[in-house]
């Protein structure tokens, strides 16, 4: 790349940035959101600097950490969908995985959809579907096809400067900024217009919302943009006391048992996860403290008096609630992601009718998700995951109302399908559950030069503190978790096909569509890994105490996701 290009994860920073500004400006609720994930944040924080002497967070690093984002998009026609394609590439944002979201049984929507993000540096990711008009009746397809025919989302310079970036491998930063504006003024804007009303409510009272959602309106507009919290369960007891769902008394016991809980559960692994600017080093000098209890107790004090600034009265603002369960494992299981949500706000629209007639209602479709990413999981432990999941939601189902009736018993019996996952990331890596990053400490590498090393057991190995390891973070979507939101914020479960066969879709669909491949992650997560195996065996002089068929894996890997990330 030219040095007088653009940085990619640089414009990836600024283009998400903007973006929050954006959609902070169009949703005051996401806004305001914002400010109580950050007074949660510093409530973890406080409680972090207790434990640890010596962890401390600036106010610039706190914005910095709290920048991660997750969008997500949905499109209407292929033509557009290769258009964003090529526009995320020009920010270094691939795609990522296939969600085949027609095939989730009762949650299914008539989309598909793939992950945009950079394979080594995804801080941001966006989820963008595609609406398949062929799961619907000709007569249907033919009408949401006609509507969008015309729609032109990407204007002459948007598509002008992301031929260009991808013709010279770059863009100055010029053309970058530009390309950002074109994104938040136009691409992923929310304008409030639509067209063909009469559509749009056969389409809503047919179950199909999220199509009417794509094909009624005239831009890519943003559905939600996801911060990263610090502690999920913290954030949603907060949002639910300032959206007067709680009481202060409720809140503050709550409060008070996620700080202590937190207290256990916030090991070095959990700061390295969460602190990513931190060295494992650095965490490694910090002394634990005991807590007294009075001081968890002034914690929640003062979390709950910056909650009740006037400020955070987000019952003033109009809104529909928040959602009543997290989705993703229990607060005990650092796997995958935990999400949660406020439901989707019911919005004024203007339908301009091709009579020239105008008819001025609401739309509800943008909610306001929040989610805390964790360890990614191996092939091994997501079927572990996906079969916990299912005891989970079937015990849910035989019992609805517990949430209601006894929140903390809810809590117990969901976390109980969870209790066959360690709770550590050592244990969670030594059942092969989980992606890690090894490295040689120098006292490794020290002892294995004078071959003092007598073991190649990587727990072992990083219990001698001759090796260290940081969980490597998932920087996917849940499809199954998806579902969940689609469904309680739209206040109905998924839909069925009304085509006389329902098409059935593949990643080769998607991939035709855009004219590129998906980067399978696992791929990338497993070959960073085993890349860092290697090394690190080789770095303590241990690398010929493996035996060659685990060597030659891992070679595999490594250049399996060397080809897939292009380097
Ligand atoms: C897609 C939702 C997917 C998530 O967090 O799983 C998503 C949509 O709302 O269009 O963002
Ligand atoms: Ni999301």
């Amino acid at each position: 790349m030219s040095a007088s290009f653009a940085n990619k994860t640089e414009m990836q920073n600024l283009l998400f940035a903007e973006l929050s500004k954006m959609f902070g400006k169009e949703v005051p609720l996401y806004d305001k959101s914002l400010l109580v994930n950050k007074a949660c944040n510093q409530a973890v924080c406080a409680l972090l600097r207790q434990k640890y002497r010596g962890f401390e967070i600036s106010e610039a690093q706190l914005e910095k950490t709290s920048g991660e984002r997750h969008g997500a998009i949905r499109i209407g026609k292929p033509e557009e969908y290769r258009w964003i394609a090529k526009y995320f590439a020009a920010f270094g944002l691939l795609p990522h995985n296939f969600y085949d979201m027609t095939n989730l049984g009762g949650k299914s929507q008539p989309v598909i959809a793939t992950a945009f993000r950079s394979p080594l540096h995804p801080e941001h990711r966006v989820f963008t579907s595609l609406l398949m008009t062929d799961y619907f009746d000709p007569d249907t397809k033919r009408r949401i096809e006609a509507l969008l025919a015309p729609r032109e989302v990407f204007s002459a310079r948007a598509k002008e400067l992301t031929l260009k970036s991808e013709r010279e491998g770059g863009l100055t930063w010029d053309d970058a900024n530009a390309l950002i504006r074109e994104g938040t003024t136009r691409i992923f804007k929310w304008t409030g217009k639509a067209r063909d009303h009469r559509l749009y409510q056969e389409l809503s009272k047919a179950g199909f919302k999220i199509a009417a959602d794509i094909a009624c309106f005239e831009a890519h507009h943003l559905n939600h943009l996801t911060p990263n919290t610090f502690c999920m369960d913290l954030y949603t007891t907060a949002m639910k006391f300032c959206l007067a769902e709680l009481s202060a008394e409720v809140f503050a016991e709550r409060a008070r048992h996620v700080l202590e809980f937190l207290w256990g559960f916030a090991d070095p692994d959990y700061l390295k996860l969460h602190f990513r600017h931190l060295s494992a080093e650095e965490i490694a000098r910090y002394s634990i403290q005991t807590i007294p209890e009075s001081k968890v107790t002034a914690l929640v004090q003062a979390l709950l008096l910056r909650l009740q600034q006037p400020e955070l009265a987000l019952n003033k603002l109009k809104h529909s609630g928040f959602k009543d369960f997290t989705e993703g494992p229990p607060a005990d299981t650092p796997v995958l992601l935990r999400q949660d949500s406020y439901k989707a706000l019911t919005e004024p629209v203007r339908f301009q009718e091709a009579d020239g007639s105008v008819i001025d209602t609401t739309h509800t479709a943008r909610f306001g998700e929040i989610e805390q990413r964790f360890y990614a999981t191996t092939p091994k432990g997501r079927a572990r995951y996906d079969e916990c999941l299912a005891q989970a939601e079937k015990l849910r189902g035989a019992d609805p109302d517990l949430i209601k009736r006894d929140y903390a018993a809810y809590q117990q019996v969901y976390a109980s399908c969870f209790a066959s996952f360690p709770k550590t990331l050592g244990g969670l890596l030594e059942q092969g559950l989980v992606y890690g990053r090894y490295t040689a400490t120098a006292k490794g590498v020290e002892a294995g030069r004078r071959q003092a090393i007598h073991s190649t057991d990587l727990g072992e190995l990083v219990r001698h503190g001759y090796l260290q390891v940081e969980g490597l973070r998932y920087e996917d979507f849940l499809p199954f978790s998806a579902a969940g939101i689609f469904a309680s914020n739209l206040g109905q479960y998924g839909t069925k096909s009304t085509a006389a066969d329902k098409p059935v879709y593949t990643q080769r669909t998607l991939e035709e569509i855009m004219e590129r491949s998906i980067i399978d992650p696992n791929v990338t997560y497993a070959g960073l890994h085993a890349e860092s195996l290697l090394q690190a065996y080789g770095a303590l002089g241990k690398l010929n105490d493996i035996p060659v068929e685990e060597r030659n894996q891992w070679e595999q890997a490594v250049a399996a996701y060397r080809v897939t990330v292009g380097n």
